[in-house]
């Protein structure tokens, strides 16, 4: 009997300090100070193609939609095969992350494919430039700044608009 009721104490009081130990965690997560968000992005460059024969090249040429487009015609594309046609398309790898608010966002890029990118970051409503650089092939940059207003920032390359691009989505803090 007074075995049983040690052991009560015991328990009730293992789930007292399992509970202090727990609500600062809780707490803590809800207001927890901003992070780092390390972020590995690669520009890369998708491509397709097939033959004339299977399908009609497009009617309107890839081109005249974006700059990030490019399109080869049958008889471009490859001189052994005239019938083939290809296109392709510049893009950012992820092209969209979440952050909270007061994050610090800490882009790493690495250039795969274009031998240049001018690129930009613009921030929510587009009054802020917070980087103007120039990428090229092969190189890997880095790119640091603090995600301070709620909304989108915008990371856009001029050589290959309007496709070529991400967004860097900042959530408020919970
Ligand atoms: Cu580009």
């Amino acid at each position: 009997m007074e075995r049983t009721e040690v052991l009560n104490f015991s328990g009730i009081h293992a789930g007292l300090v399992l509970l202090l130990l727990l609500l600062p965690g809780q707490v803590l997560g809800q207001t927890a100070g901003a992070t780092t968000h390390t972020i590995f992005m690669a520009a890369i460059e998708i491509k397709g193609g097939t033959s004339a024969e299977k399908l009609a090249p497009p009617s309107v040429n890839p081109k005249d939609l974006s700059k990030g487009y490019d399109f080869k015609a049958p008889g471009q594309a490859d001189k052994n095969d005239p019938k083939r046609w290809e296109v392709s398309s510049y893009m950012f790898s992820p092209s969209s992350v979440a952050v909270r608010q007061g994050d610090t966002v800490k882009l790493t890029a690495f250039v795969v494919n274009g031998d240049e990118h001018h690129v930009r970051v613009n921030d929510p409503d587009g009054r802020e430039v917070i980087a103007e650089t120039k990428w090229n092939r092969g190189r890997e940059y880095q790119l640091s700044f603090v995600a301070k207003k709620l909304g989108t920032y915008h990371l856009t390359c001029s050589d290959h608009a309007p496709t070529m691009a991400a967004a860097i989505l900042v959530l408020p803090r919970r």
